[in-house]
């Protein structure tokens, strides 16, 4: 079942100069940051607030790290700007599953890694009325910390 909106992507050109616009103008800070290869970008998770199972909802920002990657594609033909929205479940391979079932397109055969240890996959954006659309299921917290990611 999806439970919260995880996060919202937002392609950037320069992640440096982008997180600053969200510390300066709403007073944001980076809650965590990271370099997925395999997605070809930079990224750092802006934590907007925590919810009732226990995730939380971010901002997503990302900068490719090459040009012909998901996001550099995107970001060479649109400019900078909301690239895909995530929803949050505790069950990505199920949720996949059933919408799959439903004649949705799902890009992964099995979820990938995704930010802070996830599990994500992602929803072709022509079979969702032009949105690309990802499910993620976050990492399990660590002992002792219920409500870190
Ligand atoms: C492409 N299209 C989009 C779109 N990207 N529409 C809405 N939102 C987007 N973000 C449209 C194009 O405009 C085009 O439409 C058609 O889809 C085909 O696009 P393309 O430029 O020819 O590119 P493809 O087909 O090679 O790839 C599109 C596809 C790809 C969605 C399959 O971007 C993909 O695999 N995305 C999933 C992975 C991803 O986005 N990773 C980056 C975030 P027209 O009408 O012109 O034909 S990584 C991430 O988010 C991780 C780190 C995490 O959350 O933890």
């Amino acid at each position: 079942m999806l439970t919260r909106i995880d996060h919202i992507g937002i392609a950037c050109h320069d992640l440096d100069r982008t997180v600053e616009f969200y510390r300066a103008t709403y007073g944001f800070e980076v809650f965590h940051s990271e370099v997925n290869e395999e997605q070809g970008v930079r990224e750092a998770m802006i934590r907007i607030n925590g919810t009732s199972d226990g995730g939380a909802s971010y901002l997503q920002l990302l900068e490719p790290t090459r040009p012909d990657s998901a996001v550099g594609k995107w970001l060479a033909k649109n400019g900078e700007g909301v690239h895909h929205i995530a929803f949050g479940t505790e069950d990505v391979d199920g949720d996949a599953d059933d919408i799959r079932g439903k004649g949705v397109r799902v890009l992964y055969d099995e979820p990938r890694t995704g930010s802070m240890g996830s599990r994500i996959t992602f929803l072709h954006p022509k079979d969702c009325h032009g949105v690309l659309t990802e499910l993620v299921t976050a990492a399990p917290p660590a002992p002792g910390t219920p409500d870190e990611h």
